[in-house]
């Protein structure tokens, strides 16, 4: 590092210090939020900021109910090199005249949120308001899946991904990788432009596999390359070990590539990123992949059952030295969406999430820390109403469908009274082996379109945000 560089780092710092003095002596709490691809990250996301900055709907948040939260507002990007979390943009498509969904982003963000609050007790009386800044980190749950690469060679890597493309539930999507695996030579001199058809069919691969409903799909940055689409890091795949692969073979270039994935890919991301987390919000849509069917309730289990390695000792021994004594030391499990069920059945999706979650919660502790399993919806986006149907009662929910914004009352088909036990059922199957459809049941999956509200009034209307809030940071704010 030269002068110059050291120099600038120092006028840096002291810009930020002077425009942000106070913040120097303020602490900070950093909440990752995740989840598999849809789950409703950039949704809960944005409620909960609104609902911060303008404090009308978060009764269940103790500060905010014993009068002790006086503001909330936003504050500079601390990190430079993250891109900022699109509050704005996401606002204003939730509170335009037809109000829409916010583009789904596909990269880590962030943003972060200062709150002014009153102490509890008599400390608070005497010494003045206190200021908690909120960092707010938005990751896509893919990345997680990217850990157990790290201690993984090329040709192990390879070869479980090639025989999960080979399992009878993927092998349809794996038809156009496999035609192209087929005309590559793994011993022959390494060609930019074959690597790239090679790499791009991976990809396809990965693309329906998604569309299909399943989530376990390495690399994870091949479907969220966020910045570095295109990069020879992100331009591999999957070949059979040759006996022959001499330097400079396809076999080799691609082995050198996947080394390179890890080195400037996957650890940057646990270390600059996961490492700095102090509480976690996994968001779970649980009840889409319900309504996928056995197959993709099955493969939701065991990907979050793979994603949730990242939290627990002992998974990964590089990790556990980059966090040394660092701990997350609490995660909330969020069964996402609760608006598209009537709130009788709310204790049932939580149940839901609790038995995805359940093998990979008792299989080991999250390194110490606190666990807990709800249903919320960041925005209510439906009224719950009850009907008599054939003289039985039914509990439904109406709201706008987003296809036609036609009103509509739904009935989403009822929830399995022991989830457990299902999912037992499902693992008995084997991976992969599940049936696509529940004999005797289905479930509506029907999309519904935000609702309309005012943003002076406070946040969105939401199903138990303020309750996740309050076990989230609300110690913090005493
Ligand atoms: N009704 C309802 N729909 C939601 C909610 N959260 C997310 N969604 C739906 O799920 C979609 C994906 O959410 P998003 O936050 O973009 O997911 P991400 O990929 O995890 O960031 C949204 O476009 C909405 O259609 C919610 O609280 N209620
Ligand atoms: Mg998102």
């Amino acid at each position: 590092m030269g002068i110059g560089d050291w120099a600038d780092g120092l006028i840096d710092g002291i810009e930020r210090a002077g425009r942000d003095a106070a913040a120097w002596f303020e602490p900070t709490l950093r909440l990752g939020v995740t989840g598999l691809s849809g789950a409703g990250k950039t949704v809960f996301i944005t409620a909960l900021v609104a609902s911060l900055l303008a404090r009308g709907r978060m009764r269940l948040l103790s500060a905010e109910a014993e009068g002790r939260l006086l503001d909330g507002f936003l504050r500079p990007q601390p990190d430079r090199q993250v891109p900022r979390f699109a509050y704005e943009a996401h606002i204003a498509a939730l509170s335009a005249a037809a109000p829409a969904w916010p583009e789904s982003t596909r990269q880590v963000s962030q943003l972060r949120v200062a709150l002014r609050y009153r102490p509890a007790g008599v400390l608070g009386a005497l010494a003045g308001p206190s200021v908690l800044n909120l960092d707010i980190v938005d990751y896509p749950g893919e990345w997680l899946l990217d850990l157990p690469l790290i201690e993984q060679d090329y040709e192990t890597w390879s070869r479980q991904a090639l025989a999960l493309a080979d399992s009878p539930a993927r092998r349809e999507a794996a038809e156009p990788w496999r035609a192209a695996l087929a005309t590559a030579d793994a011993a022959a001199p390494h060609d930019d432009p074959v690597a790239e058809a090679l790499a791009q069919a991976w990809t396809g691969y990965l693309s329906r596999c998604r569309e299909a409903g399943f989530f376990a799909l390495t690399p994870g940055r091949f479907l969220m390359p966020g910045d570095l689409a295109g990069s020879p890091a992100l331009t591999f795949a999957p070949l059979s070990k040759t006996r022959q692969a001499p330097s400079g073979s396809l076999y080799a270039e691609m082995q050198a590539r996947y080394e390179a994935y890890k080195r400037a890919v996957i650890k940057p991301f646990f270390r600059d990123h996961f490492a700095r987390l102090d509480r976690q919000v996994v968001l779970v849509d649980a009840l889409d992949a319900l309504a996928r069917g056995p197959r993709a309730l099955g493969d939701l289990t065991a990907t979050m059952a793979e994603a949730l390695t990242c939290f627990r000792h002992g998974q990964s021994s590089w990790l556990d030295r980059i966090l040394g004594a660092r701990r997350i030391d609490r995660i909330l499990f969020a069964a996402s969406k609760a608006d598209h069920l009537h709130h009788e059945q709310h204790a049932r999706l939580a149940a839901l999430v609790d038995a995805v979650l359940a093998d990979a919660a008792h299989r080991a502790a999250f390194r110490g820390a606190e666990v807990r399993a709800t249903a919320l919806a960041a925005i209510r986006a439906t009224a719950a109403q009850e009907i008599r149907h054939d003289g039985a009662r039914l509990a439904l929910v109406r709201g706008h469908r987003l296809s036609d914004r036609r009103e509509a009352a739904v009935f989403p088909g009822e929830l399995p009274d022991d989830p457990a036990a299902l999912l037992a059922g499902l693992a008995a199957d084997g991976p992969g082996s599940a049936p696509a459809d529940w004999p005797g049941a289905s479930y509506a999956a029907v999309r519904f379109a935000p609702p309309r509200w005012d943003p002076e009034t406070g946040g969105p209307p939401h199903i138990r945000l303020d309750t996740a809030l309050e076990y989230l940071i609300g110690d913090k704010l005493e």
